[in-house]
């Protein structure tokens, strides 16, 4: 059976990943500049400076778009190439790239769906304390307004944030992305309420510039599923989907999607977190509904398996031994876009995007000079199918954006990952479409009705 009529069929990638051209044209330096550059942040001592290189091969990025049959394109703008010192002057060169881009697009019949903000923020907001410090959102929400008035009547889909999870988990806490710190709980939370900050005022800022834009945010987090179909193993999944610990609070959906979707902040159930969120300055309390989303972005990898215990509470299931694993190590869980797209629908009520989904394998080229992914293949059949499912059982799931488009950076994991439909050769910039680029093309023509 095919997908729902007007499903919209993508892939999608990151400035940062992919694009390279990192001095030209009146950049400013970002935090991942910084990071990728310093010596051992990333594997391999790999930077973002050249990557794929899109900066300068976009129009043969462009036609393997359009050799994919796709329908839409998430991209993220890098807010340092519009604003190289984050506020101030806006750098026209890096507007006309875009425009250029989108243009294509357009043209193409590929319908653009832009991320403002995935990771590359500005260093000389970083140099002011960065999400620390409650500017660095007002700064987003001035360039968000640039970039919504300046493509007004082109791009009406925007997604604030690309995983505040990450950019303040990993960031913030991990210190394994940029800006590589590992503050303690309140600290990092005061970095996550700046960023659900920015989002509102740049929510706002967006319909305010254009007002027929639709604005979302691309999210991520623990998904759990139930072990089985029974009412109290679904309960205990759901619940633990959206628990909130101390110290274990920021790979979670819910302190990104409850304030802006009418719930207000959730309880932290611990200590430090929690006395940040019992101090938010009240103008940042107002906000939140200027945040109000018209779609919610999911990024869904994975998901953990959990059942109701004796007491009815979640237990975790540990995996089986040998439970299969993509080349990243991430676990094979196609549950996940089932079970995740119906507790987030069922909590929030919002249409649902997978902005993300995808896997890394040993691709390489083949003595036939062509790069065979069955793995690829096989897990996005799966994942497809699942995500089938729950839109059956009444997950209003309105597109598929697959990760990536492009082998790119894979952050702290420099070139290692190779998560595309397009296989790239760094050292050339050589791009080789794999047989899944194919599958997908034929998954794309057929809705889905192939699978
Ligand atoms: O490459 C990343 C992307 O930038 C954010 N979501 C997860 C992907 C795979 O790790």
């Amino acid at each position: 059976m095919p997908f729902p009529k007007e499903f919209v069929w993508g892939a999608a990638t990151a400035s940062y990943q992919i694009e390279g051209g990192a001095f030209e044209d009146g950049r400013g330096a970002s935090i991942w500049d910084t990071f990728s550059h310093t010596p051992g942040k990333t594997k391999g001592g790999d930077t973002g400076d050249v990557a794929c290189d899109s900066y300068h091969r976009w129009a043969e990025d462009m036609e393997l778009m359009k050799a994919l049959h796709l329908q839409a394109y998430r991209f993220s703008i890098a807010w340092p190439r519009i604003f190289p010192a984050g506020t101030g002057a806006v750098n026209p060169a890096g507007l006309a790239w875009y425009d250029r881009f989108v243009d294509a697009l357009l043209a193409a019949g590929i319908e653009p769906y832009v991320t403002l903000y995935h990771w590359d923020l500005p260093q000389a907001l970083q140099d002011k304390g960065g999400w620390l410090n409650a500017d660095t959102a007002r700064a987003f929400a001035v360039y968000a307004a640039t970039v919504a008035a300046h493509f007004k009547g082109r791009v009406k889909y925007y997604f604030t944030l690309n995983e505040p999870q990450c950019s303040v988990g990993l960031g913030y806490s991990a210190g394994v992305h940029a800006p590589g710190y590992k503050l303690d709980d309140a600290a990092v939370f005061t970095a996550w309420q700046n960023t659900i900050y920015a989002h509102c005022l740049a929510a706002d800022a967006i319909r305010k510039a254009d007002p027929d834009a639709k604005v979302g945010m691309a999210s991520t987090g623990r998904i759990c599923t139930p072990a089985t179909d029974s009412p109290a193993d679904i309960a205990a999944a759901r619940e633990a989907t959206f628990a909130l610990a101390d110290g274990d609070w920021t790979f979670t959906y819910t302190p990104a999607l409850d304030p802006v979707c009418g719930r207000g902040w959730p309880k932290i159930a611990g200590g430090q977190a929690q006395r940040v969120v019992d101090a938010i300055p009240q103008e940042q309390l107002d906000a939140l509904p200027l945040g109000r989303l018209d779609f919610i972005g999911m990024n869904i990898y994975n998901s953990v398996a959990v059942r109701a215990g004796a007491d009815g509470k979640p237990e975790f299931c540990p995996r089986a031994a040998g439970h299969p694993r993509t080349a990243i190590g991430w676990p094979i869980t196609p549950e996940a876009i089932e079970w995740g797209p119906r507790f987030l629908h069922e909590r929030y009520g919002l249409p649902i995007f997978i902005t993300e989904n995808g896997l890394s394998c040993t691709d390489r080229i083949h003595l036939d000079g062509k790069v065979h992914d069955p793995e690829r293949i096989d897990f996005t059949h799966r994942y497809l199918l699942a995500l089938r499912q729950g839109i059956e059982a009444g997950a209003d799931v309105q597109g598929y954006f697959h990760w990536s488009l492009l082998d790119n950076f894979e952050w702290s994991e420099g070139y290692n990952e190779r998560f595309g439909l397009v296989y790239v050769d760094y050292p050339t910039g050589t791009r080789t479409p794999k047989d899944s680029a194919a599958w997908y093309r034929e998954t794309i023509d057929a809705n889905g009705g192939n699978l």
